[in-house]
């Protein structure tokens, strides 16, 4: 018998959830002003997230997903990519549209219940929210398709859940990328549930970014939180993107440090001992940890820091909380070309009942 295959799944970290080093920082390891920049947008996406959970318990904002747990993947990530690539995002990526160049106000905007905040103008071509589980894997391999047929030298990333890896449209996306060689990432932000359901039991598989290597691409893990870890693989996916090298998937291992959405209660499913491992392992504390160590970071400096990002985020949700809602009929708009007549007749009572009551 021949051996026709053989698979590895690597796993990338350098940085101890104590803030240390594991092990020698390779020459291209971000510098320390990267690593500020780094810092300072995953302080403001926890800052921010409190706020957008704040906002909902007080009745100014719709169901939020939070991001928790996230920051390190999704700050690394967006701000590895350049302006022409494409982010193809899912309903945890507020903070990645907002380093991409979307107001938060925007963002609050449209998990206010207001569409316009989906289609801001500064999101450029990166597609709106996703919330339909894994969809968003076959929205990219489109894009993608577009970019290799014209030949440019741009990436297009995608980010999905742990969850989302059942889905077939994530395998039919990892085979299209694979046999048409796309310049898609997919980043899969593990971070152990898909609402109630733990990693253990999504599949038996031991890690998920082997999944791609049933598509003949590349997939590797990654700590996700651990930014020099993300740094240098996801720099390393974007680069063979746009240089016509091909797909590449990488499951960033993390945790939700938060209930699914403010519509969920995850004390109901999951043990305070769970959570509390996740705390200690969590992106912000440990790579403060490290800047403090290398004397790059004081409490002086964080305290500015927070005030500076606290006054950003007010300003935002003050725009947020003064733009003025859009009449009920809007609701009705850009559904179809000639509205059937039941929709008239919803779309003429709702008009209705808005005029009695202001
Ligand atoms: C097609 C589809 N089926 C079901 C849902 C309901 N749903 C919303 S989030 C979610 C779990 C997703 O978990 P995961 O992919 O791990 O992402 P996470 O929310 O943990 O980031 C489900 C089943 C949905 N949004 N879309
Ligand atoms: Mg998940």
């Amino acid at each position: 018998m021949k051996t026709q295959y053989e698979g590895k799944i690597t796993l990338t970290e350098y940085l101890a959830p104590s803030g240390e080093l594991l092990h020698p920082l390779p020459d291209t390891a971000p510098d320390r002003e990267t690593l500020l920049r780094y810092y300072e947008k995953m302080v403001l996406a926890r800052q921010f997230d409190n706020k957008a959970i704040a906002l909902q318990r007080t009745g100014q904002l719709g169901t939020y997903a939070s991001l928790a747990g996230s920051e390190a993947i999704d700050v690394v990530t967006a701000l590895q990519m350049t302006q022409s690539d494409v982010l193809v995002p899912y309903y945890r990526n507020h903070i990645m549209q907002h380093l991409r160049g979307m107001d938060l106000a925007d963002v609050l905007l449209y998990w206010g219940g207001d569409e316009r905040g989906n289609s801001a103008e500064a999101q450029h071509q990166d597609l709106p929210n996703c919330v339909p589980i894994a969809t968003q894997c076959l929205h990219a391999c489109g894009v993608a398709t577009a970019i290799k047929y014209r030949e440019e030298a741009r990436a297009v990333v995608t980010v999905l859940g742990d969850g989302a890896t059942s889905k077939g449209d994530f395998l039919e996306a990892l085979n299209v990328a694979g046999i048409w060689q796309l310049p898609v990432v997919f980043i899969i932000n593990n971070n152990q549930w898909a609402i109630s359901v733990p990693r253990a039991l999504q599949t038996i598989a031991p890690t998920l970014a082997q999944k791609a290597l049933g598509a003949g691409i590349r997939g590797e893990q990654v700590d996700g939180n651990d930014v020099f870890a993300m740094h240098e693989r996801v720099s390393q996916a974007l680069e063979r993107a746009r240089s016509g090298k091909g797909p590449t998937v990488i499951e960033a291992v993390s945790y939700r440090l938060s209930d699914h959405t403010t519509a969920d209660d995850a004390t109901r499913y999951r043990s305070p001992d769970a959570l509390k491992t996740g705390w200690e392992r969590e992106p912000i504390k440990r790579l403060q940890t490290y800047l403090h160590q290398q004397g790059a970071w004081d409490a002086e400096q964080e305290q500015a820091l927070q005030n500076t990002v606290a006054d950003a985020i007010q300003q935002a949700v003050d725009r947020y909380l003064a733009t003025p809602a859009q009449p009920v009929a809007s609701m009705f708009e850009h559904l179809y070309a000639e509205m059937p007549r039941s929709l008239r007749q919803q779309r003429d009572i709702a008009v209705a009942r808005e005029e009695e009551t202001s």
